[in-house]
């Protein structure tokens, strides 16, 4: 992508509004602009952030089994008085007439509308177990939305959905989701911890939260310090009991957030025990029949008789994770993208913009990179090298390649890593090998 073409609009100074360093970020890179509070709409950098998240989110409810569908954003009530939620979900719903005078809402989760699809299609203990999830904006009206996509009003979640015959067959898939989170969380660079959570207005009494350790988490958490040093990206196991050793192995140190926390019943010793702040982003839930139980939703079991499906649901916030991954990633001159969703892989810089020579090598440095499948953004604008190199460290792509006509006097461009600093001189064939090795 030429930068000339992109639409890239860069902030220099820090926006008033934005408290945290990735609401600042994010709106200095021309990520995302603020539509009306917690609402965002998303520019093209923020964009190929969010759905490199989203594809990795999706690959891995793949791999565990789940079921990709689209249900709508706007639902109608009635579900909702079936489950009895209707009332209990307040303000935070967002309600809607029709031109027919009919309830409608914008959906701030789907457990009603998925145990409605459940119990029209399956019937029998034979079609289960069933994992269903989609990627789809919700809303929720929060009080206070507030640090950007953080706590947003309107937000991206991934939310799965399982239905088992039995309460142990409902763990197992509770499990392997379980697992599915700490290599997604893994794969995007992150390390979140798995702490026993309060269920809330979803329900059930199995249930943990994912967080990532972050000065500015809006929770307080408690947790051993052994989960520093365990490693989240776990091959996904083939069977049960390899889920359970899994889910067995994260759960027995000592993880919990403020609200399940008790000085006095901590097992946790003095320097072992660290105190710190964390952004939740993910959320999973074991609620048996909850919803199956008022909406009816059974299957006929291997007896004949009929049972109430034992149910589970699994939220990632994947528009939450864009921020929370730069309060992980960033230092003072802007983000830091872990390669796996970074926009782009490389930035390349023209410094010799009015010099022919410059231009014309990289125009096919520019080709050959793009051509070999690389993702490059490249600066061709006219302006000065100091603001090309602060533009490309506030937008933080992985690699710099910055070419000026000093350098291809000896043939050579200079590679810069945006984490480590290091620089290289490297000549074109030499960096063309090391990205296509
Ligand atoms: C689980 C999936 C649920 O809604 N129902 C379907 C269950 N859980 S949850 O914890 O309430 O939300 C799941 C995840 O969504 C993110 N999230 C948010 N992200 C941005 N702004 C918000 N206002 C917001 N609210 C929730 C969180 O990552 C949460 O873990």
């Amino acid at each position: 992508m030429r930068l000339s073409r992109y639409f890239l609009p860069t902030i220099k100074e820090n926006p008033s509004e934005a408290q945290i360093a990735s609401h600042r970020l994010m709106l200095r890179a021309g990520m995302i602009r603020q539509g009306a509070a917690g609402i965002y709409s998303w520019l093209p950098l923020g964009l190929r952030v969010l759905k490199k998240i989203e594809n990795i989110v999706r690959e891995e409810q793949n791999r565990a089994g789940a079921l990709e569908v689209l249900m709508p954003t706007i639902q109608s009530s009635e579900l909702w008085e079936e489950s009895g939620r209707y009332d209990d979900y307040g303000k935070e719903m967002l309600r809607i007439e029709d031109r027919h005078g009919r309830n409608m809402l914008f959906g701030p989760t789907n457990e009603e509308m998925i145990t409605d699809i459940f119990r029209r299609e399956i019937h029998s203990y034979k079609d289960l177990p069933k994992n269903l999830y989609h990627i789809q904006w919700k809303f929720r009206d929060e009080i206070r939305p507030r640090f950007g996509v953080m706590r947003g009003r309107e937000f991206l979640m991934k939310d799965a959905y399982s239905f088992d015959l039995t309460p142990e067959e409902g763990v197992n898939s509770y499990n392997a989701m379980f697992v599915a989170y700490l290599r997604t969380f893994a794969r995007l660079g992150l390390k979140a911890i798995p702490m026993r959570a309060d269920t809330g207005p979803i329900g059930g009494d199995l249930s943990h939260e994912f967080l990532v350790i972050a000065e500015t988490g809006e929770s307080e958490v408690f947790f051993h310090k052994d989960f520093e040093g365990m490693e989240s990206l776990v091959d996904f196991p083939a069977d049960a009991e390899g889920l359970q050793a899994i889910v067995n192995e994260w759960t027995t140190p000592y993880a919990a957030t403020e609200e399940m926390h008790s000085e006095d019943d901590c097992p946790v010793e003095g320097n072992n025990l660290i105190r710190g702040r964390g952004i939740e982003v993910g959320h999973i839930f074991f609620f048996g029949d909850k919803y199956s139980k008022p909406m009816k939703a059974s299957v006929q079991g291997p007896e004949g008789e009929m049972l109430n499906v034992q149910m589970g649901s699994y939220g990632v916030g994947v528009s939450r994770l864009v921020g929370g991954i730069i309060e992980a990633c960033h230092d003072e001159n802007g983000i830091v993208w872990p390669e796996a969703v970074a926009p782009f892989k490389i930035g390349l810089m023209n410094l010799g913009a009015k010099n022919e020579e410059c231009t014309a090598f990289c125009d096919v440095l520019y080709a050959e990179l793009e051509e070999a499948g690389i993702e490059v953004l490249f600066d061709d604008t006219k302006d000065g090298a100091g603001a090309k190199f602060k533009n490309m460290d506030l937008i933080g792509l992985p690699w710099q390649v910055a070419v000026g006509p000093r350098g291809l006097k000896n043939g050579v461009v200079e590679l810069k890593n945006r984490k480590t600093g290091e620089k290289e001189e490297l000549t074109k064939e030499a960096l063309l090998a090391k990205f296509t090795a």
